[in-house]
């Protein structure tokens, strides 16, 4: 049975979410709401208009359309300009080795990302081109725990979803991966992703005898 590795890209292949942080948090200070990094925590994974909702509802604020509009306009421009220095050093440890081992087996490789801005990240970090399709926040209508992404990306491979194995360190990934009946492995802390069905701290931890068996199965 053919095999999907569908990966996340935040929190997964590299850590972008403290540069959304900085992001979020020069919008936050203009509206004057507490906005530190646990509350971050709530938007990993989160899509750019979910993740602003939440902010405003953090702080009370209620806005216009035109001013969501202007602040989800300024808070990626300026995101953006923290991915301009970014280079395969910001690839998080372990990650290449299962990326290498998976084309050394022929095993398709898939990345399923709630961002609008995956592809520039994986160009700039060098690996674009480890991945079989890119399904990113550009591709869905419904948001992680909706397995919409992952779907997509088994589909247009001609896997079935019950071979696609997901890589996620969001709550709302894990469950998506679960929702679409695929093996979810949670990469992060047990306590918080208890629903997957495979826990590691991060890829250093994951062996390729561990991969080699999800292989076969
Ligand atoms: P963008 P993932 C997610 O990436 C991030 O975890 C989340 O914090 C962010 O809001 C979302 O992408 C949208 O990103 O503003 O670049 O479209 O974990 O799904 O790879
Ligand atoms: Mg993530």
């Amino acid at each position: 049975n053919k095999k999907v590795f569908i990966f996340d890209l935040d929190g997964v292949i590299v850590d972008t979410a403290k540069y959304h942080f900085l992001a979020w948090q020069k919008i936050a200070k203009e509206l004057n709401i507490d906005f530190t990094l646990e509350h971050n925590e709530l938007l990993k994974g989160v899509s750019r208009v979910r993740s602003l909702d939440i902010i405003l509802e953090l702080g009370n604020v209620e806005a216009s359309q035109e001013d969501k509009d202007k602040w989800l306009i300024q808070k990626n421009e300026d995101y953006l300009t923290y991915l301009v220095d970014m280079d395969e050093s910001e690839i998080l440890p372990g990650v290449f080795t299962i990326l290498k081992f998976l084309k050394e087996k022929n095993q398709p490789i898939a990345l399923g990302s709630a961002s609008k801005n995956a592809r520039p990240i994986l160009k700039k970090t060098g690996i674009l081109s480890y991945f079989n399709v890119v399904v990113d926040g550009n591709d869905v209508t419904n948001a992680k725990p909706d397995p919409e992404v992952f779907l997509i990306a088994a589909k247009l491979l001609n896997i079935s979803p019950e071979n696609a194995i997901v890589f996620e360190d969001s709550v709302a990934g894990v469950q998506a991966a679960n929702i679409g009946k695929m093996t979810s492995v949670g990469i992060g802390e047990a306590s918080i992703l208890h629903e997957a069905k495979y826990i590691f701290k991060d890829f250093t931890e994951i062996d390729t005898d561990f991969i080699e068996e999800l292989i076969r199965k």
